[in-house]
């Protein structure tokens, strides 16, 4: 009998089974967590510890560690993908909606620069933080997000490339004109969007 289906229909053109249609364009799944850091992890009392919305170096709020706490948290499985070509699927973290930091300030800026312990930054389009697939996650795994791996906590925005998500973020700057940041001063992508594999600088 012929098989209704083509044999050209079952070659295999990258990954198959669980990772079929997960796996953006030129990434490979992984199952141990590697640490991307371009300097020292930053170690910083909870208790000194504080996430800020500035608009011009100026904070309109801040909140401390027992104040983020205290607001309304999610739990989100993930996929996530890094630029080196390594995406990590089914990740759960716990976290507090970028949105609901936001709503509590009143904003009007197109952009947003995170920045983190340490001095790194990276820029997003505020459409890409204040929709609910951005968060500010504090647990990994149902564990306390490790402190090499961005802890007490980092930015989780999942549908773009992980550089996007700083780690040890200290807070969001407001901005009315775009502005590159870390990677993207060397010439990463400036949206960086893992399913148009926007990796570099024209991609
Ligand atoms: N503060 C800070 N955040 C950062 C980075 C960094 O070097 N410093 N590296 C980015 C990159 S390139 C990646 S792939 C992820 C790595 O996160 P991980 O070390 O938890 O895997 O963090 C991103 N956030
Ligand atoms: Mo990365």
């Amino acid at each position: 009998m012929t098989s209704p289906v083509s044999r050209g229909f079952h070659r295999r053109r990258g990954p198959a089974g669980a990772e079929a249609g997960k796996l953006p364009p030129g990434q490979h799944a992984t199952t141990d967590f590697p640490v991307l850091s371009a300097g020292p992890t930053p170690h910083v009392p909870l208790t000194e510890w504080t996430f800020s919305i500035r608009r011009g170096g100026q904070a309109l709020r801040s909140w401390t560690w027992p104040e983020i706490q205290g607001l309304p948290a999610e739990t989100v499985t993930v996929d996530i993908h890094c630029v080196t070509r390594w995406s990590k699927l089914g990740t759960v973290w716990r976290g507090v909606p970028v949105r609901t930091l936001l709503d509590q300030v009143g904003y009007d800026a197109p952009h947003v620069l995170a920045f983190s312990d340490g001095g790194y930054t990276t820029n997003l389009p505020i459409g890409d933080v204040s929709d609910g697939r951005a968060w500010l996650a504090f647990d990994y795994d149902g564990q306390p997000l490790a402190p090499e791996h961005g802890g007490p906590a980092r930015l989780l925005v999942p549908h773009l490339y992980f550089w996007k998500s700083a780690k040890w973020v200290r807070g969001l700057e407001l901005l009315d004109r775009d502005q590159p940041g870390f990677w993207e001063n060397y010439g990463y992508n400036n949206y960086g969007d893992p399913w148009r594999e926007q990796r570099y600088a024209g991609d």
